[in-house]
């Protein structure tokens, strides 16, 4: 059943400030794939019955299996918002009809560079915190990962149905525990916002936090008890809203409002009084088959059920009542819709973030102006592989112009440079595709500020790419993306049988293809060396490499081998001595922790070998307190002549000692390379 069409998707993708491109984020198992469920069935594509069981987006017959989500994925939602909702509505629109491009990311670490990939073509996120559980560490990576993208949050506490089932807290116990939950998401967010976003914290009493129980399938927002009770109050629904939040009490019996309890056995918390406990009575009765008081209170609140509704038990009539009253797609669309930017607003302040080039070009300012009529510059985040083995869609986000069916493309490479030939490609895009879940449908064209997947381009591109028109040769490629983990876990790999070792070398490239962060290499030995983020990570490498993209040809696996860092915490005790082969010179060396700061620097690119040395010398100077002198006696950096090592001569009054320096060098680049 759908209820709407690819033509009217196509439609509302043109009106750039109905779009939101959103992903949603969080630990692992908070619910993330539950949650986006529930949003599907109301964008129509599953029936409102099965939402939370089918989790749509996990599309992997592994990810179905083991209950996680491996890849994250993209679906298209579509929603028509009422009159009433949009009422107190002010930024700019185009219409009531809203599309939201939404990603269902994985929430365990080995696979954040799959939220990297998700994040990179969103603007906004949804985070998702479980309330029993909380703030937990992954929750806090991908929150710090999204405020650097320059992406805005809202936030849902999740799995509300465990206070009430589970706990059974009641409503002053859950009140402290959720505003727990989101005081911890909010430190997090005021620690690395940047100044450019404004205040990226989140409020209940602004609507920006939502409580949601996405297996059961219902929601709500304070938005949303405000608008109940406020013609019941007379009162303005924003002033409703700050009432239900914080120190607020209410004493039905005096009718009176107060900032702190009175002590009074009626008086309680405005969310207690009128969220939480309206919420339980409904479960309980629902729970202990109260059905008499159950749908009374449906009449008082406005819950019309259907006729076979009301002969469910238990659970599922609870389930029922509750997403009749509180339906999650409607609290949470409306707060993605009202709170989170679209392309137009998000690319104006995210261009600077992207952009390589310089800010005032015309490919920036296209991006910033979310210019459809512009020259087109499209970011590709990942390549997921399609139903015919062997190839891959091109997934990604255009950023400016339209990207059309049987284009011709200048492809961009990683390692392309401007003004250069390498990595770069020109070559035409076959179809342009949207990704919804496990479908797919073909469109003439995507203009700016949607995602999309291009068939025809995965021979050119290995990982990622920045698109543009064939004629616009002086643009810059879009920043490549900062990954959080990197690939330390290692194993060899090698085919059982020597015959299928060109299928192996084959499966290598599509497997690098498809994952955003796995490395495959071939040894001095000649290896082939498959390098992942963990070891769930390369487990999910080689069960793909094996059945997908080698057609189930067996191959023998190493034990994993972790690579080893070595790293100094204080001077070496001694100063080692070695002399030259002729016995002639004597070479004296320490080890001396860099100071702090100084390695990063170095992995950041800020402090590296090309820079000038006078400018390095007064960033060493003035940063890190090197001695002037010292800076310009530096031999090299290492491994591989850029690593966060480096060789200083502290000789003084030595003749002909760069006669040596190359042997020197060399020998520090193997040095540390090799580690301990
Ligand atoms: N009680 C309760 N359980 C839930 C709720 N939502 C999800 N769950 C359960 O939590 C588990 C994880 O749900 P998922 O939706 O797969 O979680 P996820 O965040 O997508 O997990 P990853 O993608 O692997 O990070 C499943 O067993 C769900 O049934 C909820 O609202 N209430
Ligand atoms: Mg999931």
């Amino acid at each position: 059943m759908v209820k709407f069409s690819i033509e009217q998707l196509r439609l509302i993708m043109d009106k750039k400030h109905n779009i939101r491109n959103m992903c949603v984020i969080a630990h692992v198992d908070h619910g993330k794939s539950t949650l986006t469920d529930s949003l599907v069935a109301a964008a129509g594509i599953i029936a409102v019955e099965n939402a939370g069981d089918a989790r749509l987006t996990d599309t992997r017959q592994d990810e179905q299996d083991r209950c996680i989500t491996i890849k994250s994925t993209g679906i298209s939602l579509y929603y028509d918002m009422t009159e009433e909702a949009l009422a107190n509505f002010k930024k700019e629109r185009d219409g009531n009809e809203y599309l939201i491009n939404l990603i269902d990311s994985p929430g365990h670490v080995d696979f954040s560079s799959e939220v990297t990939a998700a994040l990179r073509i969103t603007d906004g996120a949804l985070v998702v915190v479980d309330c029993v559980e909380g703030v937990c560490v992954q929750t806090e990576t991908v929150l710090r990962q999204a405020l650097a993208e320059r992406i805005k949050p809202v936030l849902t506490v999740n799995k509300m149905d465990r206070c009430f089932l589970e706990l059974m807290l009641d409503g002053e116990e859950a009140f402290q525990n959720f505003s727990r939950v989101i005081e911890n998401a909010n430190v997090i967010m005021a620690t690395y916002a940047d100044e450019l976003m404004g205040d990226v914290q989140v409020y209940p009493e602004k609507g920006t936090v939502s409580f949601s129980a996405g297996l059961h399938n219902w929601a709500f927002t304070l938005t949303v008890f405000s608008n109940m009770y406020a013609s019941k109050f007379g009162v303005d629904p924003s002033k409703m809203m700050e009432k239900l939040w914080g120190e607020n009490f209410f004493d039905p019996t005096t009718k009176k409002w107060t900032k702190k309890s009175t002590g009074a056995k009626t008086c309680k918390r405005g969310f207690v009084q009128f969220c939480y406990e309206p919420i339980r009575m409904v479960i309980d009765c629902a729970m202990s088959g109260n059905n008499e008081k159950l749908f009374a209170m449906c009449d008082k609140l406005k819950i019309t059920l259907k006729k076979e509704d009301k002969d469910l038990v238990g659970k599922p009539l609870m389930k029922r009542v509750m997403q009749t009253w509180l339906p999650a797609d409607v609290a949470l669309l409306e707060m993605i819709i009202y709170h989170l930017p679209s392309p137009a607003t998000a690319q104006r302040y995210r261009v600077e973030n992207l952009y390589e080039g310089p800010l005032d070009d015309p490919y920036a300012e296209a991006i910033r102006q979310c210019d459809p009529n512009g020259p087109l510059m499209l970011y590709v985040s990942k390549m997921i592989p399609a139903q015919d083995k062997g190839r891959f869609y091109a997934f990604g986000r255009v950023f400016a112009g339209k990207v059309c069916t049987g284009m011709k493309v200048r492809i961009m490479g990683p390692n392309y440079i401007p003004g250069q030939k390498k990595d770069l490609y020109i070559k035409n895009v076959q179809r342009t595709v949207l990704c919804m879940g496990r479908r797919q449908d073909a469109v003439e064209d995507v203009p700016c500020g949607n995602t999309v997947a291009m068939v025809g381009l995965d021979t050119f591109i290995q990982k990622n790419a920045t698109l543009t028109n064939e004629k616009n040769d002086d643009a810059h490629p879009i920043k490549a993306m900062k990954f959080s983990v990197s690939p330390v876990v290692r194993v060899a790999v090698e085919p059982k049988h020597a015959s299928d070792l060109p299928k192996l070398v084959e499966g290598l490239k599509r497997l690098s293809k498809s994952d955003p962060m796995v490395l495959c290499s071939i040894e001095e030995t000649g290896e082939h060396i498959i390098a992942g983020a963990g070891e769930l990570h390369l487990e999910i490498c080689l069960k793909d490499l094996k059945d997908d993209f080698m057609g189930g040809a067996e191959i023998r696996v190493s034990e994993p081998v972790v690579s080893f860092r070595e790293t100094i915490y204080d001077t070496s005790e001694r100063i080692v001595m070695s002399k030259s082969p002729n016995k002639h010179n004597r070479l004296y060396l320490q080890a001396v922790p860099m100071e702090e700061g100084l390695a990063e620097a170095i992995d950041e690119g800020t402090v590296g070998p090309r820079d000038d040395p006078k400018v390095r010398g007064r960033l060493l100077a003035e940063k890190f307190e090197w001695d002037k002198d010292l800076s310009r006696k530096i031999w090299c950096f290492g491994p591989e002549t850029t690593g966060p090592n480096m060789l200083i001569d502290m000789c003084k009054g030595v003749q002909y000692l760069n006669e040596i320096k190359d042997s020197c060098v060399a020998a520090f680049q193997w040095a540390s390379k090799e580690g301990p």
